[in-house]
């Protein structure tokens, strides 16, 4: 398998952290999709990473997609369940943080990104996004309760998504300071911190 992406991309690193977890082996492809020349539209017509290449040369794409898929190869640590509630749960939490991402990386773009001029950027736009991050942060650490990880005994995706939203927050947002006040998030992350996996995948 080839995977294809950006090491500093949050939804790269979630993919990363499973096949480092679910010891499968794996070719990674550096793509900046944000360069006039990338080839991305070529695997992924949405031109976004990541993406994965099967042995076959198939396609698949939505980090979503890739670790669903990814947590079937193998048996060795099961990330997803495989039903009812649990499964809805830990998806759900999955959704949490990539939401969290989402609105995060839509507020970096407005800022920030060169297609747009100073005079087309709407800081109420960047407000209500970032709004979203707080309220995310908030109903995380609510979700955490006295838990030791965010769904079930195990670690599981929910947790591996969770640290690679807050880990994007210190890479790119480090102005919003969530330790101050999400002490369980400080927790789960300082834990999920030290696995090889988060340590080999970080962005900086
Ligand atoms: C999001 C992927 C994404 O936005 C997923 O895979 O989970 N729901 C998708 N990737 C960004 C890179 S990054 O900001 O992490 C991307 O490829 N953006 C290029 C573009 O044109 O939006």
């Amino acid at each position: 398998m080839k995977l294809i992406g950006a090491v500093g991309s949050p939804y790269v690193r979630k993919v990363r952290m499973v096949l480092a977890e679910k010891k499968l082996d794996y070719q990674f492809v550096p793509e900046n999709v944000w360069s006039e020349t990338t080839q991305i539209g070529a695997s992924n017509p949405l031109g976004k990473v990541p993406c994965l290449i099967l042995e076959g040369g198939e396609a698949v794409f939505d980090s979503r997609v890739i670790v669903e898929y990814l947590d079937t190869l193998s048996p060795v640590g099961k990330l997803i369940p495989s039903t009812g509630r649990e499964r809805v749960e830990v998806k759900t939490w999955e959704a949490l943080a990539d939401g969290l991402l989402d609105a995060s990386i839509l507020a970096r773009l407005e800022a920030t990104w060169a297609g747009r001029s100073d005079a087309q950027r709407s800081s109420a736009w960047i407000d209500r996004q970032m709004g979203k991050v707080t309220q995310s942060l908030q109903a995380m650490e609510m979700g955490m309760g006295e838990k030791a990880y965010c769904s079930g005994i195990h670690m599981s995706l929910s947790d591996i998504a969770v640290v690679c939203a807050l880990g994007y927050l210190d890479f790119r947002f480090p102005q919003v300071d969530w330790r101050e006040d999400h002490p369980r998030l400080v927790k789960l992350h300082d834990k999920m911190a030290q696995r090889q996996s988060f340590i080999d995948t970080r962005p900086d």
